[in-house]
């Protein structure tokens, strides 16, 4: 189904997923450090993404939210009989609930996430509020192939909410793009919610929380890396630093030494000097045009645009 798609700066990485472990150490090797910014959800870190949602600064979440009940009163009827929804990246199932209140139509969902016991969680919870439903979790990393316990042929709707998808570079979202749209098959779609770009200070600052939330969503990076690799890094020697690069027209974030420094990772030392960082997430940002040209150039047809208020926020309808 999915193609490897590793995010970010390096070049394209293999189709093999390396796991946790041999991802970190190569990303540490390279000239500009790296992690992927998938390795920041595991309990803590989801723990901590959960809270950056209800930060005054991060407008992404609730913005989204209170767009979603339009979207499904206008979405109720264009979706099939017995419809199955998969969502990528699913989290805590929060944004579902509206499309699950208006759409009659749908009878199974698919979420698929990469932190395991907070989609254990989140699943049986949904699945008491909608006992008709057929919830059927998937742990896994859509980054590579995830196979889906689908039952029969029912159409397909993907559902890829949070601007999660600002995570690829462009090129990787569109081959991101193509894999679901081959994975979700004929008459599919995919109900999507990107972010806009919008004024520098206001991305800033919705990556500088007043709190430091996002701060420790960052440094926890580390933290992981030391609990399940047995690594000895200080988080404490390194600064959460989160800018808009207008060029790229992407949020980039990093975790800059505050001093030399080695690190030992599973045996490998890795050093740091002074100042320098470990690029840690991309969030790219699209205006809709250039959201509506990265779709047809993943072949979907873009049936529909709600915009937030403000245009804070967009969420699509892409058709197969
Ligand atoms: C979940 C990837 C959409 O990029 O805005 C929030 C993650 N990082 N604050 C984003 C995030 C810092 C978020 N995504």
């Amino acid at each position: 189904l999915f193609q490897a798609t590793d995010f970010n700066l390096a070049p394209l990485t293999p189709v093999v997923d390396r796991g946790f472990a041999d991802d970190v150490l190569h990303g540490l090797a390279l000239p500009q450090k790296q992690l992927h910014a998938k390795y920041f959800y595991d309990q803590q870190g989801s723990d901590y993404f959960d809270q950056i949602c209800q930060l005054p600064e991060y407008y992404p979440y609730q913005t989204e939210l209170d767009l979603l009940p339009q979207v499904a009163t206008d979405l109720a009827g264009t979706f099939t009989a017995d419809c199955t929804i998969v969502e990528f990246g699913a989290g805590s199932l929060v944004k579902i609930k509206p499309l699950l209140s208006a759409i009659s139509s749908i009878r199974q969902f698919i979420p698929i996430d990469i932190s395991g016991i907070h989609l254990e969680m989140a699943s049986q919870q949904l699945q008491s509020d909608f006992p008709d439903l057929a919830v059927l979790p998937v742990v896994g990393d859509f980054c590579f192939p995830v196979e889906l316990p689908v039952i029969g042929n029912q159409q397909k709707v993907g559902f890829f909410p949070g601007s999660t998808i600002g995570n690829f570079c462009p090129a990787q979202a569109a081959s991101f793009l193509k894999n679901a749209r081959f994975t979700l098959g004929p008459d599919s779609c995919l109900l999507i919610g990107v972010d806009t770009k919008k004024s520098p200070l206001y991305l800033h600052n919705a990556y500088n929380d007043a709190q430091g939330i996002t701060a420790k969503f960052n440094r926890n990076i580390l933290s992981r890396i030391n609990r399940e690799l047995g690594a000895n890094f200080t988080p404490e020697k390194f600064e959460h630093y989160a800018f808009y690069n207008a060029g790229q027209g992407r949020v980039e974030m990093h975790l800059v030494s505050t001093s030399e420094q080695v690190v030992d990772v599973l045996g490998s030392s890795v050093a740091f000097a002074a100042g320098e960082s470990i690029h840690t997430e991309n969030s790219y940002k699209y205006t809709p045009d250039e959201f509506c040209q990265l779709a047809a150039s993943a072949g979907w047809q873009v049936e529909r645009t709600w915009l937030a208020k403000q245009d804070l926020f967009a969420t699509y309808l892409l058709r197969n």
